[in-house]
């Protein structure tokens, strides 16, 4: 495995917001976020607002344009509340540039210097799929909260303790008819990242929706981003309808993984975060399909939490409506025991949840 472009890890995930004041409430008191640093007017921060929330190792930044003509702005104007910037903590921010500009990666920031009494933060970043940006952050000679500019921050309203998502499993992109060629070459060629499963659109047809989905993953593993390309079908594909709305390619869903899908569901629905509900009959012969496993059927038919086995093990999962207006992202929470495949046993009845959101929202079209 090539490792000219070595990743630690997932860093972040920026959204770029309409409300970023707002999104952080719905991130603590929905997702169980703690807002840990913030910048913004009374940060000396002009055109810009941000809170960092942090759960488990996960890190999701919040930001709003707080001019018109602020590129974030401009962002949710087309896009609406999505994500923007994929960060990768990196152990060279400068090296990772060069290397992938080197190879064909269309360069978004220079490598780049941000000083303060914490020390050094370098990053970098490169255009992905649609106005998506990679982000390559280097943390090693920085010991600050998050980034400098960022200031400490907690504030009562805005603290959990948390629902018990842990980890960033897998971030999936959505890409337009024809281009899923383009951008396995970019991670393969560009990131060093390698095929690690490939689903046509014979395996993940319903009757309505058709897509195809190939899973590109880092040399370590850590790093898994799947992207979806619409393939024919008898109506419109989920993969068209977000396209649409989107006005373009970007992140579809965020996997969030639990090590107690269970709770961290019950927590999530109390505090009133909706998602796609499977129907009773998928649990009347569930144990058939998977065979024995530690959690109660009964609690999870009553959650919607959907199950699936591979050579492995077995992974639980489940999937939340879109988490704005526009149908576009959402997430999902996974728990993995030893299952390393991303539910393939569960796509027709997943996909024909999906659908029905889509007849509601009067988008499941005959083309
Ligand atoms: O990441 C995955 O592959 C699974 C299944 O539009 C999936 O979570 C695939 C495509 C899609 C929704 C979910
Ligand atoms: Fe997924």
């Amino acid at each position: 495995m090539s490792d000219f472009c070595p990743i630690k890890r997932f860093d972040h995930l920026e959204f770029y917001v309409g409300n970023a004041k707002q999104a952080a409430l719905f991130y603590s008191q929905c997702f169980g976020f703690t807002n840990t640093a913030y910048r913004g007017l009374e940060t000396g921060s002009r055109e810009i607002a941000s809170y960092v929330m942090q759960q488990g190792n996960i890190q999701f930044v919040l930001s709003t344009g707080l001019t018109p003509e602020h590129p974030i702005s401009k962002s949710v104007l087309k896009h609406g509340d999505g994500i923007a910037v994929v960060a990768l903590e990196v152990p060279d921010a400068v090296s990772a540039y060069k290397e992938t500009t080197k190879r064909g990666a269309t360069g978004a920031i220079a490598p780049t210097e941000e000083e303060d009494a914490y020390g050094i933060l370098r990053y970098s970043a490169i255009h992905a799929y649609g106005d998506v940006l990679i982000k390559f952050v280097e943390r090693s000679d920085y010991t600050g909260v998050f980034a400098p500019g960022f200031h400490a921050q907690s504030k009562a309203h805005l603290k959990s303790n948390g629902v018990g998502l842990n980890t960033i499993d897998h971030i999936v992109a959505n890409v337009e008819l024809g281009a899923m060629e383009r951008w396995v070459q970019f991670f393969a060629e560009t990131m060093g990242f390698s095929l690690l499963v490939h689903f046509d659109d014979k395996t993940i047809s319903t009757e309505y929706s058709a897509l195809m989905s190939k899973v590109m993953q880092d040399g370590t593993g850590k790093i898994k981003l799947p992207i979806n390309e619409p393939a024919q079908g008898k109506h419109k594909s989920q993969i068209e309808e977000y396209l649409e709305h989107n006005y373009g390619p970007g992140v579809q869903h965020v996997a969030l993984a639990s090590e107690n899908i269970i709770e961290t569901v019950t927590r999530m629905k109390a505090a009133g975060v909706e998602f796609l509900s499977a129907p009773q009959t998928y649990y009347e012969d569930l144990e058939e399909r998977v065979g024995k496993i530690d959690e109660p059927i009964d609690k999870l038919a009553e959650l919607g939490i959907l199950v699936d086995r591979d050579q492995d093990g077995y992974l639980l999962q489940i999937f939340t409506q879109p988490v704005q207006d526009r149908p576009t992202l959402f997430f999902e929470v996974i728990e993995r025991h030893g299952a390393r495949g991303f539910g393939e046993g569960n796509f027709k009845a997943l996909f024909e949840a999906i659908e029905r959101e889509q007849a509601r929202r009067g988008n499941l079209v005959t083309v």
